[in-house]
């Protein structure tokens, strides 16, 4: 049975955010704001079904998805990156005799953002431009750990549980 991380957390800790955000190319004028943001999270896990609310007052953020299934992420109002599937397309044209194009097109599924399970951590990890990108989640006490990592920075956030 993995741990449940269900509830309403409220952000208390924040270690390395104003270098997590610089290596994601946040703007000076966007960390200024978002350095000093109170963040909640409101984290709806039910079986392998997980909604992952991040709220503040600035502007929130909003995840669902199905633990160990790939999906395509879009950071809107983070980074506004595409965390989505390489596609390797192959084109070929040909040209009909009536002069009409026809066009066929494959395209091979590399990876995708992932959540899972190791162990009582969530392990999240999201592949795009940039190398090493992800996040973990764990359960210390009565205390919910985040994690968010991105090349060779990483930001420890620690939520209480808010009552
Ligand atoms: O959480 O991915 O719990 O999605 C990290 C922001 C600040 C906007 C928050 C808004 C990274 C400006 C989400 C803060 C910096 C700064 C509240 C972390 C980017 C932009 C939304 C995250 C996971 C795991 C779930």
């Amino acid at each position: 049975m993995p741990i449940d991380f269900s509830g309403t957390w409220v952000l208390e800790k924040n270690d390395n955010f104003e270098d997590y955000m610089k290596i994601l190319n946040i703007d000076l004028v966007t960390r200024k704001i978002a350095i000093h943001l109170s963040q909640t999270k409101v984290i709806i896990q039910d079986g392998d079904k997980l909604t992952i609310n991040t709220l503040s007052t600035f502007r929130n953020y909003e995840m669902s998805l199905t633990i160990g299934e790939e999906f395509d992420e879009y950071t809107k109002g983070l980074d506004n990156r595409m965390l989505k599937r390489s596609i390797e397309v192959e084109k070929c044209s040909f040209y009909l005799w009536v002069g009409a194009r026809a066009t066929s097109q494959s395209s091979v599924l590399i990876e995708q953002t992932l959540v899972s399970w190791q162990g009582d951590t969530l392990v999240c990890t999201q592949k795009g431009e940039k190398a090493n990108r992800g996040w973990k989640h764990w359960i210390e006490g009565d205390k919910l750990h985040l994690e968010l990592y991105c090349e060779d920075v990483v930001c420890h956030q620690v939520f209480r549980r808010k009552q």
